[in-house]
Protein backbone atom coordinates (compact mmCIF):
# COMPACT_ATOMS: atom_id res chain seq x y z
CA UNK A 1 0.00 0.00 0.00
CA UNK A 2 1.28 3.29 -0.68
CA UNK A 3 1.92 5.84 2.36
CA UNK A 4 -0.45 8.78 2.07
CA UNK A 5 0.56 12.03 1.49
CA UNK A 6 -0.29 15.65 1.92
CA UNK A 7 0.74 17.98 -0.56
CA UNK A 8 0.95 21.94 0.81
CA UNK A 9 1.55 25.63 -0.89
CA UNK A 10 3.40 27.96 1.18
CA UNK A 11 5.36 31.28 1.11
CA UNK A 12 6.17 32.98 4.46
CA UNK A 13 5.29 33.09 7.79
CA UNK A 14 1.61 32.37 7.69
CA UNK A 15 2.19 29.43 5.58
CA UNK A 16 5.22 27.96 7.49
CA UNK A 17 3.20 27.83 10.14
CA UNK A 18 0.42 26.11 8.99
CA UNK A 19 3.10 23.75 7.29
CA UNK A 20 4.53 23.00 10.70
CA UNK A 21 0.64 22.28 11.83
CA UNK A 22 0.53 19.50 8.89
CA UNK A 23 3.86 18.18 9.98
CA UNK A 24 2.88 17.46 13.35
CA UNK A 25 -0.60 16.60 12.55
CA UNK A 26 -0.07 13.72 10.43
CA UNK A 27 0.84 10.42 11.71
CA UNK A 28 1.52 8.03 8.96
CA UNK A 29 0.93 10.27 5.86
CA UNK A 30 3.49 12.05 4.26
CA UNK A 31 4.28 15.66 3.99
CA UNK A 32 5.60 17.83 0.94
CA UNK A 33 5.62 21.66 1.40
CA UNK A 34 6.09 23.69 -1.96
CA UNK A 35 7.38 26.81 -1.36
CA UNK A 36 7.53 30.38 -3.14
CA UNK A 37 11.05 31.17 -4.27
CA UNK A 38 9.66 34.28 -6.36
CA UNK A 39 11.20 36.46 -3.13
CA UNK A 40 14.85 34.96 -3.62
CA UNK A 41 17.72 37.70 -4.51
CA UNK A 42 21.05 38.22 -4.58
CA UNK A 43 22.00 40.30 -1.59
CA UNK A 44 25.49 41.06 -0.58
CA UNK A 45 26.89 38.19 -3.04
CA UNK A 46 24.76 36.14 -1.31
CA UNK A 47 21.59 33.81 -2.60
CA UNK A 48 18.82 34.46 0.16
CA UNK A 49 15.94 32.29 -0.25
CA UNK A 50 13.85 34.14 1.99
CA UNK A 51 10.64 31.73 2.21
CA UNK A 52 12.54 28.51 2.01
CA UNK A 53 14.43 29.59 5.22
CA UNK A 54 10.95 30.60 6.61
CA UNK A 55 10.13 26.93 6.38
CA UNK A 56 13.11 25.33 7.33
CA UNK A 57 13.55 27.35 10.33
CA UNK A 58 9.78 26.78 11.24
CA UNK A 59 9.61 23.27 10.86
CA UNK A 60 12.81 22.67 12.33
CA UNK A 61 11.84 24.39 15.58
CA UNK A 62 14.76 27.55 15.31
CA UNK A 63 12.31 30.16 14.02
CA UNK A 64 12.44 33.52 15.56
CA UNK A 65 9.20 34.20 17.39
CA UNK A 66 9.15 37.52 17.27
CA UNK A 67 9.52 38.28 13.77
CA UNK A 68 8.29 34.60 11.98
CA UNK A 69 11.55 35.08 9.93
CA UNK A 70 15.23 34.97 10.41
CA UNK A 71 16.38 32.05 13.80
CA UNK A 72 15.73 32.46 17.17
CA UNK A 73 18.43 33.62 19.89
CA UNK A 74 19.88 35.55 17.06
CA UNK A 75 23.10 37.61 17.03
CA UNK A 76 23.68 40.64 15.24
CA UNK A 77 27.62 41.15 15.26
CA UNK A 78 27.75 41.41 11.37
CA UNK A 79 25.15 43.52 10.89
CA UNK A 80 26.79 45.87 13.39
CA UNK A 81 30.07 45.57 11.53
CA UNK A 82 28.37 45.87 8.31
CA UNK A 83 26.58 48.82 9.70
CA UNK A 84 30.21 50.15 11.09
CA UNK A 85 31.36 49.93 7.23
CA UNK A 86 28.74 51.90 5.66
CA UNK A 87 27.39 48.77 4.15
CA UNK A 88 23.62 47.86 3.50
CA UNK A 89 21.28 47.27 6.00
CA UNK A 90 18.36 47.71 5.14
CA UNK A 91 17.75 43.98 4.68
CA UNK A 92 18.97 42.58 8.35
CA UNK A 93 20.88 39.33 7.91
CA UNK A 94 21.30 37.90 11.64
CA UNK A 95 24.96 35.59 12.30
CA UNK A 96 23.41 32.24 12.37
CA UNK A 97 20.90 33.14 8.82
CA UNK A 98 23.99 34.15 7.53
CA UNK A 99 25.70 30.89 7.99
CA UNK A 100 22.78 29.68 5.48
CA UNK A 101 23.34 32.22 3.03
CA UNK A 102 26.91 31.59 2.68
CA UNK A 103 26.54 27.81 2.57
CA UNK A 104 23.99 27.49 -0.05
CA UNK A 105 25.92 29.83 -2.14
CA UNK A 106 28.54 27.66 -1.74
CA UNK A 107 27.01 25.05 -2.98
CA UNK A 108 24.80 26.46 -5.82
CA UNK A 109 28.38 28.06 -6.68
CA UNK A 110 29.96 24.31 -7.00
CA UNK A 111 26.83 22.94 -8.99
CA UNK A 112 24.47 22.19 -6.84
CA UNK A 113 20.40 22.83 -7.11
CA UNK A 114 18.36 24.82 -4.61
CA UNK A 115 15.97 21.79 -4.56
CA UNK A 116 18.95 19.18 -3.75
CA UNK A 117 20.91 21.92 -0.83
CA UNK A 118 17.29 22.70 0.54
CA UNK A 119 16.60 18.62 1.19
CA UNK A 120 19.94 18.61 2.93
CA UNK A 121 19.29 21.26 5.16
CA UNK A 122 16.20 20.45 6.17
CA UNK A 123 17.79 16.45 6.95
CA UNK A 124 20.07 18.46 8.93
CA UNK A 125 17.41 20.59 10.91
CA UNK A 126 15.72 16.98 11.90
CA UNK A 127 12.74 17.99 9.67
CA UNK A 128 9.95 15.04 9.08
CA UNK A 129 9.01 16.79 5.88
CA UNK A 130 10.05 17.56 1.84
CA UNK A 131 10.68 21.29 1.72
CA UNK A 132 10.51 21.73 -1.61
CA UNK A 133 11.78 25.14 -3.94
CA UNK A 134 8.81 25.43 -6.54
CA UNK A 135 11.55 25.80 -8.85
CA UNK A 136 15.29 25.67 -9.19
CA UNK A 137 15.28 28.01 -12.00
CA UNK A 138 14.74 32.06 -10.78
CA UNK A 139 11.49 33.07 -11.41
CA UNK A 140 11.62 36.43 -9.61
CA UNK A 141 8.30 38.89 -8.54
CA UNK A 142 7.89 42.47 -9.08
CA UNK A 143 6.21 45.42 -7.77
CA UNK A 144 4.49 47.87 -10.00
CA UNK A 145 3.80 50.71 -8.15
CA UNK A 146 2.97 54.29 -8.33
CA UNK A 147 6.46 54.90 -7.22
CA UNK A 148 8.21 52.81 -10.16
CA UNK A 149 8.73 48.92 -10.54
CA UNK A 150 10.38 46.82 -7.68
CA UNK A 151 12.11 43.87 -7.21
CA UNK A 152 10.16 42.12 -4.27
CA UNK A 153 12.48 42.75 -1.70
CA UNK A 154 12.87 46.35 -2.32
CA UNK A 155 9.17 46.35 -2.45
CA UNK A 156 8.57 44.47 0.86
CA UNK A 157 11.46 45.53 3.26
CA UNK A 158 13.26 48.16 2.01
CA UNK A 159 9.87 50.06 1.05
CA UNK A 160 8.13 48.54 3.98
CA UNK A 161 5.07 48.07 1.32
CA UNK A 162 4.40 51.87 1.25
CA UNK A 163 4.33 52.69 -2.31
CA UNK A 164 0.33 51.63 -3.83
CA UNK A 165 0.76 48.70 -6.28
CA UNK A 166 -0.71 48.83 -9.69
CA UNK A 167 0.12 45.41 -10.71
CA UNK A 168 2.60 42.20 -9.88
CA UNK A 169 4.92 40.69 -12.60
CA UNK A 170 6.43 37.58 -12.05
CA UNK A 171 9.93 37.18 -14.65
CA UNK A 172 11.33 34.23 -15.96
CA UNK A 173 14.00 32.38 -18.43
CA UNK A 174 12.24 30.22 -20.55
CA UNK A 175 13.80 27.04 -19.01
CA UNK A 176 11.45 27.26 -15.90
CA UNK A 177 10.08 24.29 -14.81
CA UNK A 178 8.94 22.75 -11.13
CA UNK A 179 11.73 21.52 -9.23
CA UNK A 180 12.40 17.48 -9.51
CA UNK A 181 11.22 17.19 -5.66
CA UNK A 182 7.72 19.11 -7.12
CA UNK A 183 7.43 16.22 -10.28
CA UNK A 184 8.71 13.33 -7.97
CA UNK A 185 5.78 14.32 -4.88
CA UNK A 186 3.26 14.95 -8.15
CA UNK A 187 3.83 11.82 -9.55
CA UNK A 188 3.60 9.97 -6.09
CA UNK A 189 0.19 11.49 -5.86
CA UNK A 190 -1.20 10.58 -9.09
CA UNK A 191 -0.38 6.81 -7.67
CA UNK A 192 -3.56 7.67 -5.44
CA UNK A 193 -1.43 8.31 -2.11
CA UNK A 194 -2.66 11.87 -2.21
CA UNK A 195 -4.91 12.58 0.23
CA UNK A 196 -4.88 16.76 -0.22
CA UNK A 197 -3.49 19.84 -1.42
CA UNK A 198 -3.25 22.37 0.91
CA UNK A 199 -2.71 26.08 -0.17
CA UNK A 200 -1.72 27.45 3.00
CA UNK A 201 -2.61 31.21 4.27
CA UNK A 202 -0.48 32.95 2.43
CA UNK A 203 -0.51 36.35 0.64
CA UNK A 204 -2.23 34.27 -2.77
CA UNK A 205 -1.08 37.48 -4.65
CA UNK A 206 2.76 37.56 -3.82
CA UNK A 207 3.56 34.28 -2.31
CA UNK A 208 1.39 31.54 -3.84
CA UNK A 209 0.52 33.42 -7.44
CA UNK A 210 4.42 32.98 -8.07
CA UNK A 211 3.96 29.01 -7.27
CA UNK A 212 1.04 28.51 -9.98
CA UNK A 213 3.15 30.68 -12.14
CA UNK A 214 5.50 28.00 -12.72
CA UNK A 215 4.84 26.46 -16.22
CA UNK A 216 2.63 23.76 -15.75
CA UNK A 217 1.86 23.76 -11.83
CA UNK A 218 -1.33 24.98 -12.06
CA UNK A 219 -2.15 22.38 -14.72
CA UNK A 220 -0.11 19.13 -12.59
CA UNK A 221 -1.74 19.97 -9.14
CA UNK A 222 -5.26 20.44 -10.95
CA UNK A 223 -4.58 17.08 -12.87
CA UNK A 224 -4.04 14.92 -9.50
CA UNK A 225 -7.71 15.27 -9.40
CA UNK A 226 -7.60 15.77 -5.50
CA UNK A 227 -8.85 17.62 -3.28
CA UNK A 228 -7.42 21.19 -3.47
CA UNK A 229 -8.20 23.30 -0.10
CA UNK A 230 -6.87 26.89 0.35
CA UNK A 231 -7.26 28.47 4.18
CA UNK A 232 -8.11 32.03 4.04
CA UNK A 233 -5.27 34.27 4.79
CA UNK A 234 -7.66 37.30 6.27
CA UNK A 235 -8.91 36.88 9.63
CA UNK A 236 -12.02 39.44 9.92
CA UNK A 237 -11.11 40.79 6.23
CA UNK A 238 -7.52 41.54 7.06
CA UNK A 239 -4.19 40.13 6.69
CA UNK A 240 -2.75 38.61 10.22
CA UNK A 241 0.43 40.00 8.93
CA UNK A 242 1.43 42.00 6.15
CA UNK A 243 0.16 43.49 3.10
CA UNK A 244 -2.98 41.23 1.06
CA UNK A 245 -5.48 43.39 2.10
CA UNK A 246 -3.65 46.71 1.28
CA UNK A 247 -2.63 45.29 -2.10
CA UNK A 248 -6.49 43.96 -2.96
CA UNK A 249 -7.58 47.48 -2.25
CA UNK A 250 -5.18 49.13 -4.38
CA UNK A 251 -5.46 46.32 -7.05
CA UNK A 252 -9.10 47.20 -6.95
CA UNK A 253 -10.52 44.35 -6.10
CA UNK A 254 -12.75 43.52 -2.95
CA UNK A 255 -10.94 42.81 0.24
CA UNK A 256 -12.90 39.56 1.45
CA UNK A 257 -12.31 36.15 1.48
CA UNK A 258 -14.54 35.47 -1.14
CA UNK A 259 -12.33 37.39 -3.66
CA UNK A 260 -9.42 34.93 -2.72
CA UNK A 261 -11.55 32.12 -3.38
CA UNK A 262 -12.42 34.47 -6.84
CA UNK A 263 -8.95 34.96 -7.53
CA UNK A 264 -7.93 31.04 -7.04
CA UNK A 265 -10.88 30.56 -9.43
CA UNK A 266 -11.29 26.55 -10.68
CA UNK A 267 -8.11 25.81 -8.57
CA UNK A 268 -10.29 25.41 -5.65
CA UNK A 269 -12.46 22.16 -4.04
CA UNK A 270 -13.06 23.71 -0.91
CA UNK A 271 -12.08 26.77 1.28
CA UNK A 272 -11.28 27.49 5.05
CA UNK A 273 -13.09 30.25 6.14
CA UNK A 274 -11.94 32.05 9.75
CA UNK A 275 -15.04 32.10 12.15
CA UNK A 276 -14.46 35.97 11.98
CA UNK A 277 -15.85 36.05 8.44
CA UNK A 278 -18.14 33.67 8.63
CA UNK A 279 -20.95 35.67 7.18
CA UNK A 280 -19.16 35.52 4.04
CA UNK A 281 -20.08 32.23 3.37
CA UNK A 282 -23.22 32.33 1.21
CA UNK A 283 -20.78 33.88 -1.13
CA UNK A 284 -19.05 31.43 -1.71
CA UNK A 285 -19.89 28.74 -4.03
CA UNK A 286 -17.96 26.10 -2.74
CA UNK A 287 -17.90 23.71 0.15
CA UNK A 288 -16.62 26.10 2.77
CA UNK A 289 -15.33 25.06 7.00
CA UNK A 290 -15.74 27.66 9.17
CA UNK A 291 -13.12 27.78 11.69
CA UNK A 292 -10.69 29.81 14.16
CA UNK A 293 -7.61 29.91 11.55
CA UNK A 294 -5.53 32.27 14.28
CA UNK A 295 -2.61 30.56 14.92
CA UNK A 296 -1.12 31.85 18.13
CA UNK A 297 0.28 28.34 19.67
CA UNK A 298 1.72 25.45 18.23
CA UNK A 299 -1.76 23.49 19.63
CA UNK A 300 -3.73 26.46 17.01
CA UNK A 301 -1.54 25.04 14.37
CA UNK A 302 -2.10 21.38 14.31
CA UNK A 303 -5.90 22.15 15.36
CA UNK A 304 -5.84 23.73 11.94
CA UNK A 305 -3.90 21.92 10.32
CA UNK A 306 -6.09 18.87 11.25
CA UNK A 307 -9.38 20.35 10.68
CA UNK A 308 -8.14 21.33 6.62
CA UNK A 309 -7.11 17.57 6.24
CA UNK A 310 -10.14 16.24 7.46
CA UNK A 311 -12.51 18.79 5.47
CA UNK A 312 -10.35 17.78 2.42
CA UNK A 313 -10.57 14.34 2.71
CA UNK A 314 -14.45 14.66 3.57
CA UNK A 315 -14.39 16.73 0.15
CA UNK A 316 -12.69 13.61 -1.22
CA UNK A 317 -15.37 11.19 0.14
CA UNK A 318 -18.09 12.83 -1.77
CA UNK A 319 -16.47 13.09 -4.96
N1 LIG B 1 11.84 41.00 6.59
C1 LIG B 1 11.86 42.26 7.03
O1 LIG B 1 10.82 42.89 7.15
N2 LIG B 1 13.08 42.89 7.32
C2 LIG B 1 14.27 42.24 7.20
O2 LIG B 1 15.31 42.83 7.46
C3 LIG B 1 14.23 40.87 6.76
C4 LIG B 1 15.39 40.12 6.67
C5 LIG B 1 15.30 38.77 6.31
C6 LIG B 1 16.45 37.98 6.27
C7 LIG B 1 16.39 36.65 5.91
C8 LIG B 1 15.15 36.09 5.59
O3 LIG B 1 15.09 34.79 5.26
C9 LIG B 1 14.00 36.84 5.64
C10 LIG B 1 14.05 38.19 5.99
N3 LIG B 1 12.91 38.99 6.05
C11 LIG B 1 12.97 40.28 6.45
C12 LIG B 1 11.60 38.42 5.71
C13 LIG B 1 11.29 38.41 4.20
O4 LIG B 1 11.79 39.45 3.49
C14 LIG B 1 9.77 38.37 3.92
O5 LIG B 1 9.04 38.05 5.03
C15 LIG B 1 9.44 37.36 2.88
O6 LIG B 1 10.17 37.44 1.71
C16 LIG B 1 7.94 37.43 2.52
O7 LIG B 1 7.42 36.18 2.69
Amino acid sequence: MSTPHILALSGGVGGAKLADGLMHALDDARLTVVVNTGDDFTHLGLHVSPDVDTALYTLGGVANPETGWGRRDETWTFMDALAKLGGETWFRLGDGDLATHVERTRRLAAGETLSAITADFARRLGIEADIVPMSDQPLRTHVHTDEGIFDFQDYFVRHQCRPVTRSIEFTQGEDVRPSPAVRAALAALADDALEAIVICPSNPYLSIAPILAVPGLRDALRATGVPIVAVSPLVGGTAVKGPTAKIMAELGVPVGAEQIVRYYGDLLDGFVLDVRDAHLQERIALPVHVTDTLMRTPQDRVRVARETVDFAKHLKSRA
